[in-house]
């Protein structure tokens, strides 16, 4: 059985004033049914996890390099999440892939480092409007999960969100039948390359313009595992409305 996730993804949003949303949350869910993260920019990662310290909420990078440490400017290493307080970090958000020209290949390195550090991942995966409009949206999550996935991993250390590019921050979702297709398909193709066990106990993440008006009928869609939340993760009442649901 999966317990269920929602994550939320403030990407470049929050200065130290948002903790108080933190607080907030963690004040209306004292002892949630279901596994809560959250992704703020790197530099609140040490104060939320101050702020969170007696709540089981698990805070996250947005980002990491692949390399260990070394000359680049502007990046931060898994270690260091780690050494901050994170355990998780999401990798492979189509802004990375668009803004920073982030390759499968550089997202498999990344989770390679990620997961040497001892951090769990998020990895991100989802097709653009042209190639939905092209019908290829299952040709491109396939490729996406053999480039981005590294070889080892576990439905313990391991989430995978699943986010239409064109669904995110648009208020545009996919069906409910569209996110099921993507979703089993999912599944199917982790239980072939990691075996029945591991592929199953994977979390699939449905990511784009989630909001608690839409969470409980994308919740209640086939291999959804929870949500990865952007705009709506950044108000403890909008997020606390998708956790309700969820839970
Ligand atoms: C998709 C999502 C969070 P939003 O990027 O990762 O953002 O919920 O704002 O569409």
């Amino acid at each position: 059985m999966r317990r269920k996730l929602a994550a939320g993804n403030w990407k470049m949003n929050g200065l130290s004033a948002q903790l108080a949303e933190v607080e907030a949350l963690c004040a209306a869910h004292p002892d949630p049914k279901v596994d809560l993260l959250i992704a703020p920019p790197a530099t609140l990662i040490s104060s939320m996890v101050v702020t969170a310290s007696d709540h089981p909420l698990a805070v996250a990078g947005q980002d990491c390099h692949a390399q260990e440490s070394g000359a680049h400017t502007g990046d931060i290493s898994a270690a260091m999440l780690k050494d901050a307080g994170a355990s998780h970090v999401i990798l492979g958000h189509s802004e990375r892939r668009e803004d920073h020209d982030e390759s499968d290949d550089d997202v498999r390195g990344k989770a390679r480092a990620a997961l040497a550090a001892g951090l769990k991942v998020v990895i991100c995966i989802g097709e653009s409007l042209e190639e939905r409009e092209a019908a290829n949206t299952l040709d491109i999550i396939a490729g996406q999960l053999a480039g981005s996935l590294p070889d080892v991993l576990t439905g313990e250390n391991t989430v995978i969100a699943y986010e239409p590019i064109w669904a995110i921050g648009t208020g545009k979702v996919p069906t409910l039948g569209q996110i099921g297709d993507v979703h089993d398909f999912i599944r199917t193709k982790l239980e072939g390359r990691f075996g029945e066990g591991v592929g199953r106990s994977i979390r699939l993440l449905y990511g784009g313009s989630v909001k608690p008006s839409n969470a409980s009928d994308i919740f209640a869609v086939s291999n959804v595992d929870g949500a990865l939340v952007g705009g709506a993760s950044l108000k403890a009442s909008d997020f606390s409305g998708i956790i309700k649901a969820l839970e």
